[in-house]
Formats: structure tokens, C-alpha cells, sequence
């Protein structure tokens, strides 16, 4: 049986306002989320795993299980409560506890600087739709890399722009809970890709002795039949929305004239326009040449089928299977496959999608460097008995997908590590706290922490690099 190599890395992934707590406290500023969930009622991101108190127990359990690396996202807000101006030392300090718990238990820390969190005085005033942001997080990002320069050596700048984009923006579930607006999604895109390529471009002028990159959630596109070229069209679109705009933008710099004609048409719907500064081009070229990697998340892919009736969106949010949908005006349906099967939140299980983006990737972006999966797991309704968490679903999601993995490093691709969603249950955007992913379960009662069955089986993974 072929083996993960010895340096490859298995970590945990976690993101601040998902497991920190403490939203307003520590001198933290607002984040749209706070008000957002306040008015909705349905959860609070307070105190969800209180990462915030508990980072030293989360990882003493990553020592103790093997767990090498932690993806950790700073709270801009933490450092700048108004996003740009003032600082807030105590947020400062507070990372550099982190840190230093991390590198005294041996655990790598993998810093992402933007993870869904805005600070609320630039999100106001239109986000990454306004230039005032770019600058505002190329110079958050410029006072992280000095800060940390000594405990942080892997760099990622955004977390997943494009759900950033369509949540915001096209599925109105992130706010300012926007809907259909294409246009919107496509020129905000552009903006935190302007806004990476500063950041990358700052912290190679410093020759600092780390690493950077961006995460792009890629999810497989496949046309629900292949020989209607109006469903492979329609997959073709959602592709080159979803995944082939940033790719073009993270690794050439620019667009490539098939994705802009796809992009216009698509803004056209919204009898939009995209448009942008030149210069923002120049920036993003010299960024494409520095990247030292892709963080990579994937859980799904989607089965795609021409549309053009309304606009209709259903979350599903809730765990209730088979209530979720997807068709965009002029873009294509997202369809369930026969054989292919879901999770309770219709999140299609297939883990083939994985190999086949990796291998898209090395093959039409060969600088691409090096790939790490910076996220992949499941959400599941887990079952507390006595503290024995028995979540085999999960184990054998993560499973299948390491052994796709495996196949795309055989066959060339460098892949170099791999991070589960989540190392602990965390608090879920959309979905709230009966959507797990931890290894370990938290008791959001207590905030006691308990392994939960993949947790062992990852740390037999881990040492023996076997699936
Ligand atoms: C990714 C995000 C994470 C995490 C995960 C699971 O998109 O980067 O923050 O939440 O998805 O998604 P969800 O919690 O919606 O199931």
C-alpha cells in the first residue's frame, strides 16, 4: 500500500469567530456577524468553543493525538477594532499566546488573516466592493507578518473568496445578505484578489523566512450529462464563476479571455458590468509568480444542468435532508446524481471530485507549486453516548478522500498536507451547532472536550502515514 510521505503534514483546521468567543470583549471590534445573528436569533457565536480560554487544552489534545499542525485564523478585528487606526494591544497579545502554546506543544500553526470576518466598520461601508478595504487589509496583513515574524512561518491571506462572494452576495446567507447579484459577487472577488496580491507582495518585499498563499474552496463541476452540450455548458459557467475566475487570478494574474467572456455574460444577467483598474493587474501578476502554495478546501462537488427559469435559492441550514436548492438564472441547476450519496445538509459525497480538481489544477496552472487541502470533513449529527462518540460516517468520509489523495500525489501531484474541518466542533455560519465536524466533541454546556472515534483513527493515521 502506497504511503503518505514522511513530512507530510495531517492538521486540524479551525477559524476565529467560529470557535474564539469573546466577540465583544478584549477590546475586539464589531463584526457584521454580531449584529446578523442577533437580529436572526437562532445561535450566537458566544461562546461557541471559547477557543478563546481553552487554546491551551485544544492543543495539549493536539500533542496528544498526533495532530502536527493547527490552522488558526487572527480576528482583524482583535488587532484592528475599526479595521484600519488603532490598535488593540490586547487582541496583539493574545495571538502571541497562541502561538507560543502552539509551538510548545509542537504544533505548527497555519495562519489564514481573513476567515469570513470583516471588521464591521469597513464591511458597512461595502466590504471588498470598496477600494478603502483593500487598502485597510494590505496593511492589517503588512503589521501581521512583522509581528509574528518569529512564530508564524505559513501565511495564507483569504479564506474562501468565492463563498465569501456568493454568500454575501448571490445566496444571501452571509450579510449583507444580498441576492442573485452576480455583478456584486464577481467585482468583490476581484477585490480581495487585489487585495491578496498586495499582501503577498508586502511580505516577499520583507524577505521574511515564512511562506504564503490564499485558500480557494474548489468544488468539482461536473455536467449532469455529458453529451447535452447544454449541460456542460452550464457546468462550464458555474466553473468559471466559482473556481477557474480565481484560479486564473491567483496563478497567471489576470483573466484569461475564455473565463471574461464567460464572466461578462454572466454579469450581463444583471445587466451589469465588470470592470476594473488596470493596475490592479499588474499587482496580481507579480503576486501570481510569488505564492508558495494553494490551500485547497473541499468537500463537494455539484452536478450541473442548463437553466433558465427564475432565480431560486433554498439553504438548507437545518440538517433536513433533501431541502436544499440551487438554480441560477442563466448559469444551471445544481442536481442530485442517482448513486451519489448526500449528507443530511445535501452536501454530495464524492470523493473522486477531490483528485480530479487537484489534477485540474497541476494541469492547466503548472506553477501552481505546491497544494495543500486546507480543509475536508463532514458535518454530522453526532451522537454523545457517555462521552463514547462513535462517528464512523465521518472516518470513513475522510477516508475516502485521503485515498483519492494519495492517488493524485501518485499520480504527480505535490500535495503536502492535509487539515480536517474542524479539530473541535466549532460554531457553524449557517447551520449553528448541531452541524459537527471536530474530532473532538465539545460539550458547549461545559466546554469539556471529548475525542471522538476518528480522533483516534486520525492519530493512527498520522503516525503511521497509512489510510
Ligand atoms: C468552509 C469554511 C468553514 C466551515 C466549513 C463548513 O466553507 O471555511 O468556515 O464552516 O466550510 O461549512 P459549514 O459550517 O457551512 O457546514
Amino acid at each position: 500500500m502506497m504511503k503518505f510521505s514522511e513530512d507530510f503534514v495531517f492538521g486540524g483546521a479551525t477559524a476565529a469567530y467560529q470557535c474564539e468567543g469573546s466577540t465583544r470583549a478584549y477590546g475586539k471590534g464589531k463584526v457584521a456577524w454580531d449584529d446578523y445573528l442577533e437580529k436572526q436569533g437562532r445561535f450566537s457565536a458566544d461562546p461557541a468553543s471559547d477557543f478563546y480560554h481553552k487554546y491551551p487544552v485544544d492543543l495539549k489534545l493536539c500533542k496528544d493525538f498526533s495532530i502536527k499542525a493547527i490552522r488558526i485564523s487572527i480576528a482583524w478585528s482583535r488587532i484592528f477594532p475599526e479595521g484600519k487606526g488603532k490598535i488593540n494591544q490586547e487582541g496583539v497579545d493574545f495571538y502571541h499566546r497562541v502561538f507560543q502554546e502552539c509551538h510548545k506543544n509542537d504544533v505548527e500553526p497555519y495562519v489564514t488573516l481573513h476567515h469570513f470576518d470583516t471588521p464591521d466598520a469597513l464591511h458597512s461601508r461595502g466590504d471588498f466592493l470598496n477600494r478603502e478595504t483593500i487598502d485597510a487589509f494590505a496593511k492589517y496583513a503588512e503589521f501581521c507578518f512583522e509581528e509574528y515574524k518569529d512564530e508564524v512561518t505559513y501565511w495564507f491571506t483569504f479564506n474562501e473568496v468565492w463563498p465569501i462572494a456568493t454568500n454575501q452576495y448571490i445566496e444571501g446567507t452571509f450579510p449583507p445578505c444580498i441576492t442573485y447579484d452576480i455583478t456584486k459577487a464577481v467585482q468583490s472577488m476581484h477585490g480581495m484578489m487585489v487585495a491578496h496580491a498586495k499582501a503577498v507582495c508586502a511580505y516577499k518585499a520583507h524577505n521574511y523566512k515564512g511562506y504564503i498563499g490564499i485558500i480557494h474552496s474548489l468544488e468539482t463541476k461536473y455536467p449532469l450529462n455529458e453529451n447535452d452540450p447544454k449541460d456542460v455548458y452550464a457546468a462550464k459557467k458555474e466553473d468559471v464563476l466559482a473556481n477557474q475566475f480565481l484560479l486564473d487570478a491567483t496563478f497567471l494574474g489576470y483573466y484569461t479571455d475564455e473565463t471574461l467572456n464567460i464572466i461578462n455574460e454572466l454579469v450581463h444577467l444583471n445587466n451589469g458590468t465588470f470592470e476594473y483598474d488596470p493596475a490592479d493587474i499588474e499587482i496580481m501578476k507579480k503576486a501570481a509568480k510569488e505564492n508558495d502554495y494553494l490551500g485547497m478546501n473541499h468537500y463537494q462537488s455539484h452536478f450541473i444542468k442548463a437553466y433558465d427559469g427564475e432565480n431560486e435559492i433554498h439553504h438548507n441550514g437545518t440538517g433536513e435532508k433533501g431541502t436544499k436548492k440551487f438554480k441560477l438564472k442563466g448559469v444551471g441547476e445544481r442536481v442530485f446524481k442517482e448513486g451519489i450519496p448526500t449528507t443530511d445538509w445535501d452536501w454530495l459525497i464524492y470523493p473522486q471530485g477531490m483528485y480530479d480538481m487537484i489534477m485540474r489544477i497541476k494541469k492547466q496552472y503548472p506553477n501552481y507549486k505546491a497544494i495543500y487541502i486546507t480543509e475536508n470533513g463532514m458535518g454530522y449529527k453526532d451522537d454523545f453516548n457517555n462521552g463514547n462518540i462513535d462517528d464512523s460516517p465521518r472516518i470513513d468520509y475522510i477516508k475516502q478522500h485521503l485515498q483519492w489523495l494519495l492517488k493524485s500525489i501518485e499520480d504527480g501531484a505535490n500535495v503536502k498536507g492535509y487539515f480536517v474541518w474542524s479539530l473541535m466542533d466549532v460554531f457553524s455560519w449557517s447551520n449553528g451547532y448541531n452541524k459537527r465536524y471536530g474530532l473532538f466533541y465539545v460539550d458547549y454546556n461545559t466546554q469539556e472536550r471529548y475525542p471522538k472515534k476518528s480522533a483516534y483513527w486520525f492519530k493512527r493515521v498520522s503516525e503511521t502515514k497509512e489510510v
